[in-house]
């Protein structure tokens, strides 16, 4: 829908006048929320600007605007992989119309999917962890209950989405993940050693993905087993990690200064940018806040690979740490006003922009220069185009292809459009005005994204701006508030704000990818290496998958084989002795679209999804005697209910 009496005015009247402000005549709270009309709008006009003005700004609006609205049986055209925060999940929803379609737990434990209780997730949450976590773990269920999911980011080749792997990270327990996107699962997670947390993420873009680059936030003693501990300035260090994401193992590590925070690429596959805050690796915030400038530090992919295939590392961990330290000839660093947070690639392959945070500044870099400043020919500032003063708080940069830059400004509470270009002729002293547009958002924006504008291919036609306060903007639901993400069109060339969605916690960043480009398979293949073990075992106990209604025990294991056609599984019933150990496999054979069953026992924990020709499996331990019904728990056919069994657990005789 388009809310035609905000909006397209706001996008109209919220023209910069030169001191870079907004010269929106109409109070924030003046017209937004309200379902005022046109003529209702007369009683506005104290606002500075008249109704003739505002009338045609919205004729005008009316006339150009995208919709937002995709009719019932309509798809839409975008893909918008969103993160959660502190959810620890990707939500999958669409634009224009921005409805959420999907949810794929990762990090988090997902009631309806068995996610964090069957034995295939299982095994993905725990098979990548260290051994000193798994030990961690054991008396906690062996599986992390949390983790903060910021940054999802798509597998490329030759810098554009290739549709193969969103990549993600966990803030919380220092983990990268890897999801699917054929099937729309989570297949591999591991824990980075020697990292305090994991904070940016990014895929390389060229040739492909290849390396996911990630930054390790916080400064820790390494190794971080209780021998030193409050020695900071000596002894604390964060590490940049290059995983490889075909194998999901560590490739390399580089020791650096001060704490990481966003990363990105470039489109020529030589070099790797961090934002760094905290140069003096303070403790406090006093100290992490004391200094004018921080860094952008940058990586020399092709020099660190040589290192550490000629052995200039130190193994640690397992892994191979590359020293990146301050006069390593691996890194550079670029100083920065003032702690820059998000570091962004224009999609021009050319310039990097780095958002000054507590600067109102953000810095341009030209990646052409970085050669030049590795052989030492040309100062870290030399690399600096443009530095243009967009607002304050800027966090960070989304482009359009056509040379217009986007950035959030947090404190100021808006969206800043501004121009590459004119933004490095005034770096070079020419008057030139950069900034074309501000326009508020509702409110705080921290992460903003354009429709595939972090690869080549950038269209142009939509901004996400991820708002991390919504206050006044939607129906009250308590203390806790949904954020609010706003959809701007930017398809004319100017900022339009045509919708607000509201979101549980806490989207941090979202990608916005062309349909064209995701490709997922409606049914499952019999063969999928997800349940690679469920079909081994079953090979040894003699079990065809497909057509098995069997109970195999071994000792005080036993194992239940079924396979579930709508509306029945393959077995009414099965018995166990009370601590038996059981495993459930449930293979659907239903070859049918959209014919999810599950399998749930009443009082036993157990919950689990069973897709389309998918096999999902769960144990424990039947130490609850009784009859304990087991139902499917997705509505799957007219006797939906009835289809259920018993399992019968026999008391321990004495
Ligand atoms: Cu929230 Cu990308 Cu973790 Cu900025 S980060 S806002
Ligand atoms: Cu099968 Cu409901």
């Amino acid at each position: 829908m388009i809310d035609e009496t905000d909006d397209g005015l706001r996008g109209k009247n919220a023209e910069p006048n030169g001191k870079g402000e907004a010269t929106d005549g109409l109070s924030r709270r003046g017209v937004l929320g309200a379902t005022a009309t046109v003529a209702g709008l007369a009683g506005l006009a104290g606002g500075g600007a008249s109704v003739a003005a505002m009338r045609e700004a919205l004729a005008q609006s009316r006339s150009t605007v995208a919709s937002t609205e995709v009719k019932p049986g309509d798809l839409d055209e975008y893909y918008a992989f969103n993160s959660s925060g502190q959810t620890g999940e990707v939500r999958i929803q669409v634009l224009p119309s921005g409805r959420e379609l999907m949810r794929i737990p990762v990090f988090n434990r997902d009631s309806a999917t068995g996610w964090g209780l069957t034995n295939e997730s299982k095994k993905i949450l725990t098979e990548g962890l260290l051994p000193e976590t798994r030990k961690f773990l054991e008396s906690r269920g062996g599986v992390w209950q949390n983790g903060d999911l910021h940054h999802p980011h798509m597998s490329f080749t030759d810098g554009t989405y290739d549709g193969r792997f969103i990549f993600v990270n966990d803030k919380a327990n220092c983990r990268i993940a890897r999801i699917r996107c054929d099937v729309m699962k989570t297949d591999k997670i591991i824990e980075i050693p020697n990292a305090s947390d994991i904070h940016g993420l990014r895929p390389q873009k060229y040739p492909r993905t290849g390396y996911v680059f990630a930054n390790s936030e916080h400064v820790i003693p390494i190794p971080n087993d209780g021998h030193v501990l409050d020695d900071p300035k000596n002894n604390y260090w964060s590490v940049y990690t290059a995983v490889d994401g075909d194998t999901m193992k560590v490739a390399w590590q580089v020791l650096v200064d001060g704490n990481l925070d966003n990363t990105d690429c470039d489109y020529q596959g030589k070099y790797a940018f961090s934002t760094c805050y905290n140069p003096n690796k303070g403790v406090t915030l006093a100290e992490m806040t004391d200094h004018e400038q921080a860094w952008a530090t940058i990586f020399n992919i092709k020099r660190i690979e040589e290192a550490v295939k000629n052995g200039d590392y130190k193994e640690m961990n397992g892994v191979p740490v590359v020293d990146g330290r301050h006069g390593s000839k691996y890194t550079r660093y670029i100083p920065i006003p003032n702690s820059p947070h998000g570091v962004n690639t224009a999609p021009d392959g050319i310039h990097v922009v780095i958002n000054g945070k507590l600067s109102p500044t953000v810095s341009v870099m030209d990646v052409r220069k970085l050669d030049d400043l590795f052989d030492d020919k040309i100062k870290p500032r030399d690399v600096i185009v443009a530095e243009p003063e967009v607002g304050l708080g800027p966090l960070h940069t989304a482009f359009d292809g056509r040379g217009n830059a986007f950035t959030t400004t947090f404190i100021d509470s808006q969206m800043v459009m501004w121009n590459i270009d004119k933004a490095k002729r005034a770096f070079a002293g020419e008057k030139v005005d950069p900034i074309l547009q501000k326009i508020d958002v509702h409110y705080q924006p921290g992460h903003n994204h354009t429709s595939m504008g972090e690869t080549k291919e950038a269209d142009g036609k939509w901004l996400v701006s991820l708002n991390k306060f919504s206050k006044d903007r939607f129906l009250p639901v308590g203390p806790l508030h949904p954020e609010n993400d706003q959809l701007i069109d930017i398809s004319t060339g100017k900022m339009i704000l045509v919708h607000d969605g509201p979101a549980f916690a806490e989207p941090h960043d979202v990608l916005i990818v062309h349909r064209s480009k995701v490709n997922p398979i409606p049914i499952w293949k019999r063969d999928d290496p997800m349940w690679e073990d469920a079909r081994k075992q079953a090979e040894k106990d003699g079990i065809n998958l497909e057509e098995a209604a069997n109970v195999i025990r071994d000792g005080n294991k036993v194992r239940v084989y079924m396979h579930s056609n709508a509306p029945t599984y393959s077995l009414d019933q099965f018995e166990v002795n009370e601590g038996d150990e059981v495993t459930v496999v449930v293979t659907n054979m239903d070859d049918v679209e959209d014919v999810t069953h599950g399998f749930t026992i009443v009082r036993y924990g157990v919950m689990m999804e069973i897709s389309p020709m998918q096999t999902s499996s769960v144990t424990f331990i039947a130490d609850r005697p009784g009859v304990h019904w087991w139902y499917c728990q997705w509505f799957c056919h007219a006797l939906h209910m009835e289809m259920s069994g018993r399992m019968i657990v026999h008391r321990k005789t004495a």
